[in-house]
């Protein structure tokens, strides 16, 4: 049975055996789905919301994850840097502490709250939390609260909420865009940029080997996407173009090995790979990619990966790849074959 880290009414638990019960606790657990809006409206769906202010927000985020990722590209991109502050967390999280902060040359000290670990800013957060640790998370600094730590969420919040203060002509989701990107998301969230996860942690080989079938089936049909158009849904980037970038970009550096996804490297596909240097390229991307980080924290001990499934890669027909004629002494036995 896997292990995992999480907070169980409060209680912190680093190496927790994740039985039925367990998982059921987390099933109804907290959620944290608080939105920013711009005057504080709700959100979507009529979710509560908190209003829109300069340095009231503060992120907590690891540059090893891509859903923390995401929320990093965004400030950044969105030119909200000095609007919603920022701690980086270490990305070797495998000891019984998990995440954790520090003056180190891949983290920061915890610049809103001052804690040594993630787990304990979520208990400051709400003292009695059923939950797992996760980043990224969205912090209130003038309530003391978690506000949401779902990556898709705090997107679309510093998307278009902080406007007053940041770049107000990026827009990631624009209205005319929305339900193709919807849809695309719909097909990419799960089988891209959660089954790489679905693939790595998968208990069994037959929940490994499907895993991996939709991941690389989804993959090939992306290749043929971006073979006609330099972004997903045409000349503009949109938000679904960052969730399949920050997947993308760890693909060759971890995923590949560290979460067996080896059938083919990112290398292997010529549209897919411009598409990832395209986005790495823009203005202030690169930035934000610390292959040092996501190969420490993916080659970590992540504590619930079964070691006997085999992976599926590589898929390699070297005898089709090879043109180069064999050295004449061999021409016999090719002839004999
Ligand atoms: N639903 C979250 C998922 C975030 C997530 O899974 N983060 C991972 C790092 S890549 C994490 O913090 N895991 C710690 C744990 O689950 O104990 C989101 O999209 O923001």
């Amino acid at each position: 049975m896997a292990r995992i880290k999480a907070l169980i009414n409060g209680q912190w638990y680093g190496d927790l055996e994740e039985t039925p019960a367990v998982r059921r606790a987390l099933a109804t657990g907290d959620r944290f789905r608080t939105r920013v809006t711009a005057d504080g409206g709700p959100g979507p769906n009529g979710a509560s919301a908190l209003p829109a202010e300069p340095g009231r927000y503060h992120l907590y985020v690891s540059y090893a994850c891509p859903w923390a990722h995401r929320t990093i590209l965004y400030r950044r991109l969105k030119g909200l840097e000095d609007v919603i502050s920022l701690s980086v967390l270490h990305p070797r999280m495998g000891d019984e502490a998990g995440w954790r902060f520090g003056d180190t040359a891949m983290s920061t000290p915890d610049h809103a709250n001052g804690c040594r670990y993630l787990h304990e800013v979520y208990q400051r957060g709400k003292p009695d939390a059923t939950t797992r640790v996760t980043v990224p998370m969205l912090w209130d600094k003038h309530e003391g609260r978690i506000v949401n730590r779902e990556s898709g969420d705090i997107m679309r919040m510093l998307n278009s909420a902080f406007d007053r203060w940041g770049d107000a002509d990026v827009d990631f989701y624009p209205p005319g865009l929305r339900p193709a990107i919807d849809k695309l998301n719909a097909l990419i969230l799960p089988r891209v940029c959660a089954g790489v996860y679905r693939a790595g942690f998968a208990r069994s080989q037959a929940d490994y080997d499907r895993a991996v079938h939709e991941l690389f089936e989804t993959l090939d049909e992306l290749e043929r996407r971006l073979g006609r158009q330099p972004y997903l849904l045409g000349e503009h980037i949109t938000e679904s173009d960052w969730h399949l970038f920050c997947t993308l970009v760890r693909f060759d550096a971890a995923y590949h090995g560290a979460l067996r996804c080896n059938r083919y490297r990112l290398t292997d596909y010529p549209a897919l790979a411009a598409f990832t240097r395209r986005l790495y390229r823009l203005p202030g991307v690169a930035e934000t990619v610390k292959f040092d980080h996501i190969k420490a924290h993916y080659y970590d001990d992540l504590g619930e990966l079964e070691p006997t499934i085999v992976p599926a890669g590589p898929a390699r027909d070297f005898r089709s790849e090879c043109t180069a004629k064999p050295p004449p002494e061999f021409s016999r036995i090719e002839a004999e074959h």
